[in-house]
C-alpha cells in the first residue's frame, strides 16, 4: 500500500514546480521559432532546431502580425522588413519529418540584392539567432545572410545533421530600445538567388553561462576563452566587432556579477 503524500509534501512539490516555471518563462522571454514557408510542413512544436523546442510561427499567415513565443501564446513582436516572400518548395532526398519541415522550403528570390526582413518590438537584450539557408537537393546553391555586425554563408549538401556554414548561419545580437532584429538576405553566388527556410531567436538571460546550461562554473571560462581565441562572434561581449581586453572585463564582470 502506498501512503498518500502528506500536506507538507504536496506543498513543497508545488512550490518546486511553481519555481520551475518561473524560471523557465524567465529563459523563454521573447525567444522565437519562425518557419518562412508552410509548403513542406511547420515543424512541430516538439522541434528544437539549433534553438529551443516549441511552436513554430507560420510566417506567412496570421502569426507574422503577432508573431508567437515558445509557448504559443502571442508575444506582440511582428515581421517586417522589404523581403519579398516567394514561396519555395524543394526536396531534399535526405530530410524527413520536421527537419524536412523546415529545411524543404521557405522564400527565395532575392538575387544579388541584400534585402532585409526584420523582427520587432522584440525586448531589448542578448539574443542567439539563427538562420537557416539551404536549397534542398541543388548543394551548388549559396545564402548570404547579414546579422548585426556579422555575415554568414549557408548552402550545400545536407548530410543528415544541421551544420553550421551549411544548414544555418549562428550570430549573437544585442537589441537596444528600438527593439528590432533586422536580417539581410542575398545570393551567395554572384547573380543567383538566395534561399531563407525560418529562423530561432533565443533570447540569453545570462550572458556568463557560455554553454547556456543554467550554472557558472569553470567550463563557461574555458569556453569563452576558446571562443576568444577563435575570434567567434559569441566571446564578442562589446559588439563592436572587435576581439581585445574589454571582452575579457565584461565577461569577468558578467560571470562575478552571476546570473539572476
Ligand atoms: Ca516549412
Ligand atoms: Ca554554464
Ligand atoms: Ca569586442
Amino acid at each position: 500500500m502506498e501512503l498518500a503524500d502528506s500536506p507538507w509534501e504536496t506543498d513543497m512539490k508545488s512550490l518546486g514546480w511553481f519555481i520551475i516555471g518561473l524560471c523557465a518563462g524567465a529563459a523563454g522571454a521573447q525567444s522565437l521559432n519562425i518557419d518562412l514557408a508552410p509548403q513542406a510542413g511547420i515543424p512541430s512544436a516538439s522541434y528544437a532546431g539549433m534553438g529551443l523546442p516549441g511552436v513554430w510561427n507560420d510566417a506567412t499567415g496570421a502569426d507574422a502580425g503577432n508573431l508567437r513565443g515558445l509557448d504559443g501564446l502571442g508575444t506582440g513582436a511582428s515581421l517586417g522588413g522589404t523581403f519579398s516572400i516567394f514561396p519555395f518548395m524543394l526536396d531534399d532526398p535526405g530530410t524527413s519529418g520536421d527537419v524536412a519541415a523546415l529545411l524543404d522550403d521557405g522564400a527565395w528570390g532575392a538575387g544579388d540584392v541584400l534585402l532585409h526582413l526584420s523582427v520587432n518590438g522584440l525586448d531589448a537584450g542578448v539574443y542567439d539567432v539563427y538562420v537557416y539557408g539551404l536549397a534542398g537537393g541543388m548543394p551548388q546553391e549559396r545564402t548570404l545572410f547579414e546579422v548585426g555586425n556579422g555575415y554568414g554563408l549557408t548552402g550545400g549538401a545536407y548530410g543528415g545533421t544541421l551544420v553550421e556554414g551549411l544548414t544555418h548561419a549562428h550570430f549573437t545580437v544585442q537589441v537596444g530600445a528600438s527593439g528590432i532584429i533586422s536580417i539581410g538576405i542575398a545570393g551567395g553566388i554572384w547573380g543567383q538567388s538566395g534561399y531563407f527556410n525560418g529562423l530561432q531567436l533565443v533570447f540569453d538571460p545570462c550572458l556568463a553561462d557560455s554553454n547556456r546550461d543554467g550554472v557558472l562554473n569553470f567550463f563557461d571560462v574555458q569556453l569563452f576563452l576558446s571562443r576568444f581565441a577563435a575570434q567567434d562572434p559569441r566571446a564578442d561581449l562589446t559588439f563592436d566587432g572587435v576581439y581585445n581586453f574589454p571582452d575579457v572585463q565584461r565577461f569577468l564582470g558578467l560571470f562575478s556579477a552571476g546570473c539572476p
